[in-house]
């Protein structure tokens, strides 16, 4: 095992980190920019490294900054965390040759997830049901037209190097088509320097449901359920939950084993999540996440599963122990991301924290590097804290994260705390009835 892991990230993901590896007996090394000094994850770790100024590019994005911090401090290995270079293939292959351990899944697999067009043709192939559309990036308006002919509109247009949301864009009919297309090319050749698009049928009501995996490399990968993230606004999530309040046992255990075949035959090794559209009893596969997601607290309560431990001892090269019958998901969770924004406008909201009181109890977890006194930067994400409720039931689960959100004090900044106390109280949301739309339309956010 590790005696020493670098955590490249900030906040509450690299306290969750430094949490499992303290649990492991691994000393961790925390990296900062020099707004986050006073940050809580540099205070726990064992050692600390500034890396540059407070912009992430010059900090967080910086890996030659972060694999200097990794050699100063001599450490086994580099746990990316989420966002930040998680999924950067060439920090990936950067941290291998420098001789540390990358904490995820081998290079060559984050490039072709991160290849819509590549990873929608790979699954394919592997057996997973795939959105219609073109087998590829569309050229000519002449084959886009055909190919939306055939699948029928309204069809979506989307950037290869996409997700996220970005260089997307709906069309409703043959005469519209060529504009939508130069939109998306113009728009993806700007955010991601790769104009290439392609097609997919519109799917104008489906829920987003992601299935959460882990892979040892030589084939064998186990799954930990489903997790509903429909509920989110401007492509940020707002909620989440496990189990999806959609599915019954039969349909879990189906595209469970599904998704543990496909990506067991990519050998694929560490933590990853298998997205789908949902819609009409239907499984799409759109994309593929190669590292830990914010949102797998929900999967470890229901599952009893320490993912990141797991995620650590596989990278550490020791055989994952568990097996699909080990896996028992018992109860309902739910998570609520509470962000330092305004919670009608969304208006961003740093600044100093002067009162702090976290809820607890029995099933109640929050992943947070919040403080009292503590400034939050204004650089970087707003996420400020995961409030986290597991219980037998999803009704029990709701009036405990309706008693877990009214006992949260949060004081001197704004947070999204009074819009989660608003949405626990809404029918549709009781009723589990709700897709990716729902926020924004139903609710008018
Ligand atoms: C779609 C879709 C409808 N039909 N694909 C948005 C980001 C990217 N990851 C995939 N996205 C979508 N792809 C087809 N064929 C609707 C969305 C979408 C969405 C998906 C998941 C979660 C939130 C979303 C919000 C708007 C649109």
């Amino acid at each position: 095992m590790f005696e020493k892991v670098l955590i490249a990230n900030r906040g509450e993901i690299a306290l969750r980190i430094h949490r499992a590896c303290r649990e492991m007996g691994i000393q961790t090394v925390a990296v900062h920019s020099t707004a986050d000094s006073d940050a809580m994850h540099v205070r726990l770790a064992d050692e600390t490294v500034c890396i540059g100024p407070p912009a992430s590019r010059d900090s967080y994005l910086n890996g030659q900054a972060i694999l200097s911090a990794a050699t100063i401090a001599g450490v086994d290995a580099i746990h990316p965390g989420v966002g930040f270079l998680s999924e950067n293939a060439a920090f990936a292959e950067m941290v291998e040759e420098h001789g540390y351990v990358f904490i995820g899944p081998t290079p060559d697999h984050i490039r072709l997830m991160g290849d819509k067009i590549a990873a929608k043709e790979a699954v394919r192939e592997l057996g997973l049901s795939v959105v219609p559309g073109s087998d590829g990036p569309v050229d000519n308006d002449d084959d886009a037209r055909r190919i939306a002919e055939e699948i029928g509109y309204p069809v979506l247009v989307k950037a290869a190097s996409g997700g996220g949301g970005k260089g997307m864009k709906v069309a409703d009919t043959a005469e519209t088509l060529p504009a939508v297309l130069a939109h998306c090319r113009g728009e993806a050749l700007a955010s991601f320097g790769d104009d290439a698009v392609y097609i997919e049928k519109f799917l104008a009501q489906p829920r987003h449901i992601e299935v959460q995996i882990l892979g040892d490399g030589f084939g064998k990968v186990i799954h930990f359920g489903e997790r509903d993230c429909s509920i989110q606004r401007r492509h940020q999530k707002v909620i989440e939950e496990a189990p999806s309040p959609a599915l019954d046992q039969k349909t879990r255990a189906a595209i469970g084993a599904r998704v543990t075949e496909a990506v067991g035959r990519l050998k694929y090794r560490g933590a990853g999540t298998v997205e789908f559209l949902f819609e009409d009893g239907d499984f799409h596969f759109i994309e593929m996440n190669t590292r830990i997601q914010v949102e797998h607290p929900v999967s470890e309560m229901i599952s009893g599963v320490d993912l990141i431990r797991e995620q650590i001892r596989i990278s550490a090269g020791e055989p994952l122990l568990l097996e699909q019958s080990d896996i028992s998901l018992s109860g309902h969770a739910i998570e609520c991301r509470v962000v330092a924004e305004h919670p009608e406008t969304f208006a961003p909201s740093p600044g100093r924290i002067t009162d702090y009181h976290a809820p607890g109890g029995l099933g109640v977890r929050v992943d947070s590097a919040l403080y009292s006194g503590y400034t939050v930067p204004p650089h970087y994400d707003s996420l400020v804290s995961k409030l986290i409720v597991h219980a037998d039931t999803r009704d029990e689960c709701v009036m405990r994260l309706r008693r877990a959100l009214d006992e949260y004090v949060i004081g001197g900044i704004e947070t999204t705390i009074p819009l989660h106390q608003r949405l626990v109280l809404e029918q549709d949301f009781l009723d589990g009835d709700y897709d990716i739309h729902w926020l924004e339309t139903k609710l008018g956010l």
